[in-house]
């Protein structure tokens, strides 16, 4: 017996990290995954025209452009998929949903609630309209050992949560002379470390402790007040040519928080970019009554489990999150062989299908990334406002 899949067709709008990221996504989802609709890369679009031509001739694109706005305007393209710096999410989101289009959004979803909030309202209007699906890329909540984490918290396994300690460490930024990108500059990326990283501790942390944050009580800092030019991209920052050629950072470099939950946990957050050592440590540590869960993205691989009867003995149990009957694992490798970072957002398409296809919920929808904007904006609201720091004492 034969059977035909119906086509989705993309039109990717950024060529960076995340554009490059997404590609290899969407052209390995099928590959490895049972899917109900067969993702096709159609279209990429960049902001200059020669290196979005060499992108896609590089990555295998038919199309290139660059002009979003082409894309949404045309019959033959299904998805938009946003990989642009925060201040552009809002206008190609609703642009795309307006037509009808199911849209894939990164993170953050947008640099401030109200547009966060516009966004979610077009999106809530389109699936009633013409069922589009509007998901926002929170890509950790694919990976195996954290949706592993909600399922054992989901079946009740660590009882009443009390604790939420969630830490995303990076340390790129490091070096004084580590040049400007967009992601210092506010008028782009919303925030800095606060946004960039923290807002997925936000959301992993909301999304596996099943509850919202409702208070926090924050302070940021930004350790260094200007940096060089960029003359050339490498990794998350580049190469400067100039040092002495400089410009102001507008974003935070760190920000620490505690947070009140409404169903009653205690959370404290942290997230920077200059934890000299610390490449891209996304850290969460849950605690509740009858056990815990801990994780670190840098064992990607591993979850340390720890259930109060069973392990007191012993303490946490580490468990090699690459069994078949672990969540995705066994669309891979045989057991013990492991997944990487771009596993998650092969998992993200195949979720982002399978939710425009009926089959699940859309899971981060623009209404949960907005509660995480919510939180991102009381954070700087909370930081301020000294007043919610009590100084100490003074004394010898
Ligand atoms: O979303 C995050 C980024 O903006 C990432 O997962 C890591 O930190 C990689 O780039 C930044």
């Amino acid at each position: 017996m034969t059977t035909t899949t119906s086509p989705l067709r993309i039109a990717l709008i950024g060529t960076g990290f995340m554009g490059r990221m997404h590609t290899q996504a969407w052209r390995t989802a099928p590959h490895f995954f049972d899917l109900p609709l067969a993702p096709e890369n159609v279209l990429l679009v960049g902001r200059r025209a020669d290196a979005t031509a060499e992108a896609a001739a590089r990555w295998e694109w038919p199309e290139h452009g660059v002009d979003w706005r082409e894309a949404v305007e045309r019959d033959d393209i299904d998805v938009i998929d946003i990989c642009t710096p925060g201040d552009t999410h809002a206008e190609i989101a609703l642009a795309a949903l307006a037509a009808g289009k199911h849209v894939l959004c990164e993170k953050p979803l947008a640099n401030s609630v109200a547009e966060a909030q516009e966004m979610t309202d077009a999106a809530a209007a389109a699936s009633v309209r013409s069922g589009a699906v509007a998901m926002c890329g929170f890509s950790y909540r694919r990976t195996p050992a954290l949706a592993l984490a909600r399922r054992l918290i989901e079946e009740g396994r660590i009882g009443e949560i009390r604790h939420v300690r969630a830490q995303y460490l990076q340390d790129w930024l490091s070096d004084p002379d580590s040049p400007h990108t967009w992601r210092l500059d506010r008028d782009r990326a919303g925030s800095g470390a606060l946004g960039d990283i923290g807002a997925h501790s936000i959301d992993t942390a909301q999304w596996l402790a099943g509850q919202r944050i409702d208070a926090v009580s924050a302070t940021i800092r930004t350790f260094v007040a200007s940096r060089p030019r960029r003359a050339a991209v490498e990794g998350l920052g580049g190469v400067a040519a100039d040092t002495s050629d400089r410009l102001s950072v507008t974003v935070d470099d760190a920000a620490a928080f505690t947070a009140r939950f409404d169903g009653g946990a205690l959370g404290v957050f942290e997230a920077t970019r200059m934890a000299t050592g610390r490449r891209n440590a996304n850290r969460i540590e849950i605690n509740g009554d009858r056990g815990a869960i801990a994780f670190d993205f840098e064992r990607m691989n591993e979850l340390e489990v720890y259930d109060a009867q069973a392990d007191a003995a012993q303490g946490f149990r580490r468990v090699q999150v690459t069994e078949a009957q672990h969540p995705y694992a066994g669309a891979w490798w045989p057991a013990g062989h492991g997944l990487g970072y771009e596993h998650l957002f092969a998992h993200q398409a195949v979720d982002f299908v399978r939710a425009v296809a009926g089959e699940i919920a859309v899971s981060p929808s623009f209404a949960d990334a907005t509660q995480v904007q919510r939180v991102l904006a009381a954070v700087e609201q909370s930081a301020a406002h000294d007043s919610i720091l009590t100084p100490v004492a003074a004394g010898t």
